[in-house]
């Protein structure tokens, strides 16, 4: 079997970290486990002066790991402008928060050339290279114009929006092209495919994208789920909840996510439906992410003050409906708190899969499992049949769908997490990564 060579901006040894963790790294852990790997990516660095095109070697858990530094400005031009101010909010379709600037545009095509040098120094001709993500797009292609003939494929995580969205993004046409390089693109979903091949139809560029769902480890996150049970975290939640009704959340902190809107869903229970004033707790742990990107800042300041202000109106002295936590928290414990909550709130205004919804079907009791309520606009909704799908740009509807939850019988939610959960065990990260190396490899 050939080496597999997986090039992401973020790896998962960055900054001197023992272990294999991150979101990817979970991801491809069977394809990684089953054959020789090289993980290619950013080391972390920020380094003041040119940095070295020789990647940095070393060897955790049986991968071997490339790095590269990037310098300050490679950085904030590259990372912190053009993917973080532009793409990222030009693909999940907020035109109105992208910014663009043609500097930082050019330092995003010169970084991908560098990456793409630094690889080749490390690449054999036999490998498969597996690229990811918004940050890489034009890897490829700049690998192809080095001289590289090996397989390569593109996944895109997130979103990809119609046509007369994308078409907002000046020069955008040259970025198309760029995929073209890539023997197969893959992205979420098969509207995010059609969305790509109208831009690749209309520009008269012959490639073609096609849909590769991704998806979580089922089993190990059930299990960790059921081991919680009688932790001490577990037991500290419980102990604090007195018996009350929890809506949990898990997001990075990020304004693709929805939490403003989600929150002041929340509260329109809580206003409308005043029988469940005191009986409920809403949980939300969202982590601060981007913090460099001036937009993500602005976010935490309006949830500061929105989680105030709900608190301050409905909250007695013994009791704050709403609680908010801006740490990570450890996965074991986090499948232990899905498994509590009475409804699962997943609320992003447009999100490529989401995977906090499935995690959140996977740790359920069959007995009495809870409600998961889904953004219409996440890539997951598509085949969760058994979720309340919502609309996450309207509180109102939020509302309605959390008090739906709240009351509803046992028979309802077994049913309705019966189909999602079969759901998600028909679309696992493990078969994600097969069926793309299979296509790549065909
Ligand atoms: P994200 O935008 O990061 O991913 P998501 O798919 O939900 O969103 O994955 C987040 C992961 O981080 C989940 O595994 C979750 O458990 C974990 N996580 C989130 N908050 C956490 C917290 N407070 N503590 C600990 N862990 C936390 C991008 C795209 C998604 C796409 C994924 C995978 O934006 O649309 O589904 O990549 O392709």
């Amino acid at each position: 079997m050939a080496r597999l060579v997986i090039v992401s901006n973020r790896v998962p040894a960055a900054r001197g970290r023992a272990q294999l963790a991150g979101g990817l790294a979970v991801a491809l852990k069977d394809a990684i486990a089953e054959r020789e790997t090289l993980w290619f990516g950013w080391s972390g660095r920020e380094v003041k002066t040119e940095p070295a095109e020789k990647p940095h070697a070393r060897k955790i858990g049986g991968v071997q790991f490339a790095t590269i530094d990037l310098s300050q400005s490679q950085y904030s031009g590259f990372y912190v402008g053009f993917c973080n101010t532009m793409l990222w909010p030009l693909l999940h379709g907020r035109v109105g928060q992208a910014v663009f600037r043609r500097d930082e545009r050019d330092s995003y095509i010169a970084v991908n050339a560098f990456y793409a040098r630094a690889l080749k120094t490390v690449l054999k001709p036999a490998d498969t290279v597996w690229v990811h993500d918004y940050q890489l797009i034009p890897c490829g292609l700049a690998l192809r114009d080095l001289g590289v003939k090996n397989r390569i494929g593109f996944f895109l995580h997130i979103p990809f929006p119609p046509p007369f969205l994308f078409d907002t993004l000046p020069q955008g046409e040259a970025l198309l092209r760029s995929f073209a390089a890539y023997d197969v693109i893959g992205l979420q979903t098969q509207d995010d495919a059609d969305h790509l091949n109208q831009c690749f139809v209309r520009a008269g560029i012959e490639a073609r994208a096609e849909a590769f769902p991704i998806g979580i480890d089922p089993e190990s996150f059930a299990r960790a789920a059921a081991k919680a049970e009688g932790t001490e975290d577990q037991t500290r939640l419980e102990e604090s909840l007195s018996g009350r009704a929890l809506i949990l959340g898990v997001d990075r902190l990020d304004y693709t996510k929805g939490l403003p809107e989600r929150f002041r869903g929340f509260a329109q229970l809580l206003r409308r439906y005043p029988e469940h004033l005191g009986q409920v707790t809403f949980l939300q742990i969202a982590p601060v992410s981007r913090d460099d990107v001036a937009q993500y800042r602005a976010l935490k300041r309006e949830l500061d003050a929105l989680v105030g202000r709900i608190n301050g109106e409905f909250a007695e002295f013994d009791y704050a409906p709403l609680r908010y936590l801006n740490t990570a928290i450890q996965r074991e414990t986090l499948a232990g708190f899905h498994r509590r909550a009475q409804v699962g709130l997943v609320t992003p205004l447009r999100d490529g899969m989401n995977l906090v919804a499935k995690e959140y079907v996977a740790a359920q009791d069959p007995e009495r499992p809870g409600v998961l309520v889904l953004s219409r606009f996440a890539g997951a909704a598509s085949a969760m049949t058994g979720a309340v799908l919502v609309n996450p740009f309207d509180p109102d509807e939020i509302a309605d769908a959390l008090d739906l939850a709240l009351r509803m019988d046992v028979t309802d939610r077994k049913a309705r997490w019966r189909t999602m959960d079969a759901a998600v065990k028909a679309s696992t990260a493990a078969i994600w990564a097969k069926g793309f190396l299979e296509r790549l490899e065909k």
